[in-house]
Formats: C-alpha cells, sequence, structure tokens
C-alpha cells in the first residue's frame, strides 16, 4: 500500500506524457516538462513543439517500435521507472528512497 503514491505518480507522469497537453503539463506546475517541449525555448510550446514532445514520449514508450503502446509496454515503463526509485529492490519505495534516487539523477546529469 505505501508504495502505491509512487507507482500512480509515475503513471500520471506518463499520461501526461502521452496527452502532450501543453494545459496539463503547466497545470501541474511541471516547469521542467514545459522546458522540455518547449524546445526553441520561447517561452511558449506551440501545438508542433507538444506534438514532437509527444512523439518522442511515445516512442519511448512503444519499444517494439509497432506504433501502438500496448499495456504490457506501459507497464514495463512505469515498472522501469518504479525500480529506479526503489533503491534497495524490496518493491517498496520510501520517501528516503526517492529522495536519494533524485539526488543521484541531480548528481549525474550535473557531472
Ligand atoms: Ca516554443
Ligand atoms: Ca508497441
Ligand atoms: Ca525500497
Amino acid at each position: 500500500m505505501r508504495s502505491r503514491p509512487i507507482i500512480l505518480a509515475a503513471t500520471a507522469a506518463l499520461g501526461i506524457g502521452l496527452a502532450g497537453g501543453v494545459a496539463s503539463a503547466a497545470g501541474t506546475g511541471s516547469s521542467k516538462m514545459f522546458q522540455k517541449l518547449d524546445t526553441d525555448g520561447n517561452g511558449t510550446v506551440s501545438l508542433e513543439e507538444a506534438r514532437a514532445g509527444q512523439g518522442q514520449w511515445f516512442a519511448r514508450l512503444d519499444t517494439d517500435g509497432d506504433g501502438t503502446i500496448s499495456r504490457e509496454e506501459f507497464q514495463v515503463t512505469a515498472d522501469k521507472r518504479f525500480a529506479k526509485y526503489d533503491l534497495d529492490g524490496n518493491g517498496e519505495v520510501t520517501p528516503d528512497e526517492v529522495a536519494q534516487a533524485k539526488a543521484k539523477w541531480k548528481n549525474k546529469t550535473t557531472n
């Protein structure tokens, strides 16, 4: 039960990526996602930028490249995301693990 909110959060994040909605990305205060979508950095996400972002998400999830995302493909991606957080691999993600995982990624991107 404890790990559930994390799964839901990961799934929601994936869902936002799939929806590619400018409103939903901005509405969740996900400025990082906004920056990612705003590829020319002019402060707005055009329809084309949103579509491009959507395509990237789609391609990442569509692991066998058949042009559709199956439930399994979606699940695999969600599981991978979960595994990234579950540092000790005990099947549960604690707030501590989330903090550690985030710190790890931060180091990776800054180094
Ligand atoms: Ca833009
Ligand atoms: Ca597929
Ligand atoms: Ca764990």
